[in-house]
């Protein structure tokens, strides 16, 4: 495929006429709300959370992969059984990379096994219920977790199969102390993986966070950082950082979690918001319950992580902790700028086009920035408006059949609900520039004209690919074989391939250097497909 000279303008006007072309009329009306040309200050509505049309190629997940690979999945000592059959549990087993590290040689790490109930076509006819109890049995003589949790896969809500009963008639069959929970989060229950996230944080908040008020931490200033999985390990750079600046985490959801963790989540002093599409739900509920107020941060990118700490510092106002901050900014803002002034001459108007779940999308953009790169086309797998649009628009957004199907669980104030803030201390640092209880989404970081597209297709994505030939494009593992047989590189953006820590400072510079070598690399205009190369051409039309 021939490369586009990538210092001409590019016209992205005529992408959403021509895609929308090949598409039966009723597709091709759904599909342009899908597709909208940006503009930062407006903010178009976008049509996103709704259910994909059949016949459409979709990057998707399911609500239990969401529920139980996303949210429940990288905390190490709760013990994961997926109830349903074999490929369920084993294709969410560790391929998103999750990492995690336990303190102690003999403390339980469950990450690295994949727990299942196997249901096979007789559990399918008579019930799954005691293949469960069994498999529950089993678990706790074996590994005597102090948690198990069951997740839900189709069938099981198909049948009826009741895990919540079995949950507490194997409670208190087992005893001691060991807690049993489970989520109904079938696959089929929402439209996407976000379903599963709502249904986990509904799960965390009435079944572990606010059993143990025990505080304990060196540093003062208590944090839980909500939405940051360490996947490739950025969790544990965010660690570091947070160690060098005197700041106390009290609760990573989930990355590199424990039970412990979850129990004594509510007597952090401030809730940080990474990927507010997976975890929003908990800190709203942390507030109305605890009184812990939330701002959201990102880690991705060296200039937000500096924006980020200094949140944090500002929040906490104390001298000692912001100089402290100060220092680190200023130590790792050389080593940042060192490696960026090496490879920013190469990657400088590189374009990008960014298609991943719910938050990546935008944050990458950032790091992308950095390198001088142009993100030309950007869109969420399952993102809602507001991760597009911000969270203003939350009122505005229409409630359909598909989100009334997800439990709403009601808060209340809890009896060791704590103001950590007096109202006027808010407003004060709001005049500060602090931003509580907000996201703007991912519009209002991208230019005027580029293209956003929720759910993109797969056969969107060919002609995006055909249309303006990017440098790079980013994804997860569906898409990566057929993106780079048309020539074109693909970063997996979900589990980072192998790479990674991406997130802090560190993060930043092993981005620098692994996207250089990416898009540096004059390979991929050497590639021809077998199908190009023996001059045949296989083509389909749709006829309406
Ligand atoms: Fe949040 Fe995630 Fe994401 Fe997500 Fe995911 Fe993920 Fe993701 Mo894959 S929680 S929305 S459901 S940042 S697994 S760590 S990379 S799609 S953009």
């Amino acid at each position: 495929m021939e490369k586009k000279d990538t210092s001409k303008e590019i016209d992205l006007s005529t992408f959403k006429e021509e895609v929308l072309k090949a598409y039966p009329s009723k597709v091709a009306k759904k599909r342009s709300k899908a597709i909208v040309y940006n503009d930062p200050d407006s903010r178009p509505v976008i049509q996103a959370n709704v259910r994909t049309i059949p016949g459409i190629i979709t990057q998707r997940g399911c609500t239990y992969a969401g529920c139980k690979g996303v949210v429940l999945g990288p905390s190490r000592d709760i013990l994961n059984i997926t109830h349903g059959p074999i490929g369920c549990g084993f294709y969410s087993w560790l391929t998103r990379r999750n990492q995690t590290r336990p303190e102690g040689q003999d403390d339980p790490n469950f990450i690295t096994y994949a727990f299942t109930t196997d249901m096979h076509e007789k559990n399918i006819v008579f019930g799954g219920e005691e293949k469960l109890k069994q498999a529950i049995r089993e678990a706790y003589e074996i590994f005597h977790p102090k948690a198990i949790a069951i997740f839900s896969t189709c069938p099981v809500g198909l049948i009826g199969d009741d895990v919540h009963r079995v949950a507490r008639q194997m409670m208190e069959e087992i005893g001691n102390g060991v807690i049993i929970f489970g989520f109904s989060c079938e696959g089929y229950r929402g439209v996407s993986q976000s379903a599963g996230h709502h249904i986990a944080n509904n799960g965390l908040f009435k079944n572990l966070i606010g059993r143990d008020d025990t505080v304990e931490g060196k540093f003062p200033f208590r944090v839980n950082l909500l939405g940051e999985y360490n996947i490739g390990g950025d969790g544990f750079a965010i660690d570091d950082l947070f160690k060098r600046c005197g700041v106390q985490l009290v609760s990573t959801m989930s990355g590199n979690s424990t039970l412990q963790k979850f129990e004594r989540a509510h007597t952090a002093d401030l809730d940080l918001v990474m990927c507010h599409r997976s975890i929003n739900y908990v800190a709203s509920m942390l507030e109305t319950a605890y009184g812990i107020p939330w701002i959201s941060v990102n880690f991705i990118g060296a200039h937000t992580t500096v924006k980020s700490l200094r949140k944090i510092g500002e929040y906490f106002n104390d001298a000692n902790l912001k100089a402290r901050i100060e220092k680190v900014i200023a130590e790792e803002e050389v080593k940042v700028k060192k490696e960026l002034e090496k490879v920013y001459p190469k990657t400088k108007d590189k374009l990008v086009m960014l298609f991943v779940g719910g938050s990546r999308a935008h944050h990458y953009q950032m790091l992308f920035n950095e390198l001088g790169m142009r993100t030309i086309t950007a869109g969420y797998e399952f993102g809602h408006r507001d991760d597009y649009e911000g969270r203003r628009v939350i009122p505005t957004i229409q409630i359909d059949a598909d989100s009334r199907n997800i439990e709403e669980i009601t808060v209340t104030k809890d009896p060791r609900y704590r103001l950590r803030k007096t109202p006027e201390e808010i407003e004060a640092l709001e005049k500060e520039g602090l931003d509580f209880d907000n996201y703007e989404g991912m519009m209002a970081d991208m230019t005027k004209g580029t293209l956003v597209i929720d759910d993109i297709s797969q056969y969107e994505m060919e002609k995006l690919i055909e249309m303006y030939h990017p440098d790079i494009f980013c994804a997860g593992i569906k898409e990566k074989y057929v993106v780079q047989k048309m020539g074109i590189p693909l970063k997996q953006l979900h589990n980072y391939d192998s790479g990674g820590p991406y997130a802090g400072f560190e993060g930043a510079i092993n981005f620098y250097k692994d996207i250089e070598q990416i898009v540096c690399c004059s390979i991929w205009k050497e590639l021809k497909a077998p199908w190009e190369k023996d001059g045949e051409c296989i083509e389909a039309e749709y006829v309406g």
